[in-house]
């Protein structure tokens, strides 16, 4: 007999849906929205939908694997267990607990998944990521100017006058805040999209507004500029409420409208319209998170936070510098959970640098890498480097559901849950903030086990088995407390399915900022303490023609590697059919110029690596615009970060992945 059940998406995604799940004979038969979630109402994306298949898939990995000759056999978890522990046991004598790194990234948002640093912070400390390949740049900014990155409540779009999405693909990553969209348009709101390629959220504005890649930061530069000749700016806010206009001033004087119009592509009448736009309060903005993945990215942010600031458009109904929404991870507990005191060693590489740095570690060596929720071999930047270094650990320990480009390379791969086999409670930090309750639904296939038991049975093996010695309930009582002083249970929780979460529904409204003075900063005191300036500047990506005259010769077109549509980055790939390949989508100039046509076979490359797949033509992107969706797996064609670079962010937090230039040419 089948039963529906309420769960929770557990996917890395801006909308964090409520789920009801139907359930026959114990194997999940279906995936759909939950009507009564206050946010995502029923309505879910194909991501979501297709859990169902990845948690029936008859390509799960059931059981753990070791390599041995170069071939997979099965063994047992008593094997793959005793065997783990005890190369853990003789690389932490002999060279010390960072010659292990963990490698991990955001594939699941349950809050229990962070028990892994638990483990390896009881185990002494390894190798640990900073930084971030998705949103660092931008968090980083936002912390600068505001002393946090907080965002409006959903429903404060409908009092926004004008709206301005800003290189956020919101139809395809963010579909409840697309409803939002519709909804405030009914409401007489006007719509602006600016982004290099015309996305089917553009398709909804009043006006799309094409632009350069990279090149966001001088375009608000631009409209600030407008602003103060047209005097529009909110005097009070910034003579109030911020700190240094003295040197965003002497910036925006620097450079002619014209020149940066010609910088940005965009033109000087459009630049002087959306002047009037922030000038037409309230505004609101959304950003997305591809204009950061730039060299230049933090910048890119601290200038148009700045543009929101100069235009009156923080703390006001309506309005706001919307980015990331912190707040939400904010209110739980997670030192409890991760007992970072435990740590008795320590050693940080960058996330995005993390394979040169394996490569080139020293006191000591990697000798062992542990990969928990993350495809790095696909994610990672410089796929050819990311492969180098990930063979050459003497120990890869992989951990996920399906047999991955990164999973392929390891020593043992350990099975792991999905989401609908454990409990656990969700929420993202990027949008709307509520928390979702996701029960255990149906048992793992196999011996496919949650990420957990596998800690807790390591832990047992390695001597501090005691610090694992919790329920799901108190694991998630732990990470409650906060919580629990302001009323809240997880009775409740269990209960209503999901929770509003006490958090600022209009950040900044009292007008007290986290930041050292205490005010919005257009010179950042953070930044100087950290990067020796905390100036704004007119910075262009990397690989541009800028800062790079000859590169741009070799290479002219801008790459950008954006989100799949049907695939929460790799994850789906191989549940699609045989018709995946790689889609090349080039702007008509380039078409033009190389004389190529829809399902042309061509070869995109630079001087990290190449890419080969099929054309087709965007008529509307920006000129010189390419775009290959990132997350394909090598047997599909490959990752698109063969091509992209490993070079951090100018705040030393985020990724460069669309700061990348290529060139391409017809093969047969
Ligand atoms: N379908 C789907 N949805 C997802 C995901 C997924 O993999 N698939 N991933 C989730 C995750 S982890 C994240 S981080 C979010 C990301 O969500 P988004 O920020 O919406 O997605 P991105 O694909 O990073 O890029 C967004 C937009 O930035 C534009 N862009 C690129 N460069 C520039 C630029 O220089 N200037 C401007 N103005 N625009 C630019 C792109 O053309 C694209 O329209 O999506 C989440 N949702
Ligand atoms: N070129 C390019 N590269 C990018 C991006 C881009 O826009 N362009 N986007 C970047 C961004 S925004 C992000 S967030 C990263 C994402 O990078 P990743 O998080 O590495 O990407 P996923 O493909 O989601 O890989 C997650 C892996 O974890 C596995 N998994 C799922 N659930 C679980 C679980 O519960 N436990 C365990 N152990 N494993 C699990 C999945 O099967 C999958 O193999 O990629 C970044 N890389
Ligand atoms: S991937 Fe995002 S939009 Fe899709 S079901 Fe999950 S949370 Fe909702
Ligand atoms: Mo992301």
């Amino acid at each position: 007999m089948a039963i529906v059940r309420k769960a929770a998406c557990p996917l890395n995604c801006w909308d964090s849906c409520g789920f009801q799940v139907t359930i026959e004979n114990g194997r999940v038969t279906k995936v759909e929205g939950d009507p009564d979630h206050p946010i995502t109402k029923g309505k879910i994306c194909a991501r979501g939908r297709m859990l169902e298949a990845r948690t029936n898939s008859p390509e799960r990995l059931m059981h753990p694997l070791k390599k041995v000759n170069g071939q997979f056999q099965e063994i047992s978890w008593e094997q793959a267990l005793d065997e783990i522990a005890a190369e853990m046991l003789r690389i932490k004598e002999t060279y010390g607990s960072t010659a292990v790194l963990h490698s991990h990234d955001y594939a699941n948002n349950g809050i229990l998944k962070n028990l892994d640093q638990r483990f390896f912070n009881c185990y002494g400390g390894v190798t640990e990521l900073y930084g971030s390949l998705c949103w660092g740049s931008g968090i980083e900014a936002q912390k600068w100017d505001f002393g946090n990155a907080w965002s409006h409540a959903p429903n404060d779009v409908l009092n926004s006058r004008n709206i301005i999405i800003w290189g956020r693909n919101v139809a395809r990553t963010n579909m409840h805040f697309y409803e939002k969209l519709l909804e405030a348009k009914k409401h007489g709101s006007h719509l602006y999209v600016i982004d290099p390629l015309y996305n089917a959220t553009a398709k909804l504005a009043d006006q799309h507004i094409s632009i350069k890649p990279g090149m966001d930061g001088i375009l608000a530069a631009g409209i600030i500029k407008e602003i103060l000749r047209l005097e529009l700016e909110d005097k009070e806010f910034i003579e109030q409420y911020t700190h240094g206009f003295a040197d965003l001033l002497q910036l925006v004087n620097s450079n002619s409208l014209e020149q940066i119009s010609e910088m940005t592509e965009v033109p000087e009448e459009v630049i002087t319209k959306l002047a009037y736009i922030y000038g037409d309060r309230p505004a609101s903005t959304y950003m997305g998170l591809g204009m950061q993945r730039y060299e230049n990215g933090g910048n890119t942010i601290r200038l148009i936070d700045a543009l929101c600031a100069v235009s009156g458009n923080i703390g006001i109904d309506g309005g706001g510098a919307n980015y990331a929404n912190l707040q939400v991870g904010q209110s739980f507990a997670f030192d409890e959970l991760t007992l970072a005191g435990r740590k008795q060693s320590f050693r940080q590489f960058s996330i995005m640098k993390q394979a040169e740095e394996i490569l080139a570690a020293k006191d000591p060596e990697i000798k062992m890498i542990f990969v928990t929720c993350g495809n790095p071999l696909t994610q990672l930047p410089d796929t050819n480097v990311a492969e180098k270094a990930f063979s050459s650990a003497g120990t890869l320990v992989a951990v996920d559901q399906f047999m991955t480009d990164t999973a392929m390379l390891a020593d043992y791969v350990l099975p792991a849950a999905t989401a609908f086999e454990e409990e656990d409670i969700y929420y993202s930090s990027m949008y709307h903030h509520y928390v979702n309750y996701g029960p255990q639904l149906v048992p793992s296939p196999g011996e496919a086990k949650p990420d957990l038991w596998i800690w807790t049975q390591l832990a047992d093996r390695l001597g501090f088995g005691a610090d694992f010695e919790f329920t799901r309930e108190e694991w998630l009582n732990m990470t409650l407390v906060p919580l629990a002083e302001k009323g809240y249970s997880l009775e409740a929780l269990k209960e209503q399915h999901t929770l509003e979460l006490p958090v600022n529904k209009i950040p900044w409204q009292d007008r007290k900022f986290n930041t050292r003075t205490g005010k919005f900063e257009f010179t950042s005191s953070l930044g100087e303490e950290k990067m020796g300036n905390g100036k704004l500047s007119l910075a262009v990506p990397k690989e541009s023609k800028w800062r790079n005259p000859a590169l741009a010769q070799n290479y002219p077109y801008s790459l950008l590697t954006i989100h799949p549509m049907r695939s929460n980055h790799s994850q789906n790939y191989h549940l699609l059919g045989d018709t995946v390949k790689v889609k090349v989508e080039i702007a008509a100039n380039i078409a033009d110029d190389r004389e190529l046509k829809n399902g042309d076979f061509v070869r995109v490359w630079n001087n990290r690596g190449e890419v080969k797949g099929y054309i087709s033509i965007l008529p509307a992107a920006h000129p010189n615009t390419v775009n290959i969706d990132e997350g394909i797996w090598k047997k599909f064609g490959g990752s698109v970060n063969q091509l992209t670079s490993s070079t951090e962010s100018d705040n030393g937090l985020g990724s460069t992945l669309y700061d990348c230039l290529v060139n391409l040419e017809k093969i047969e």
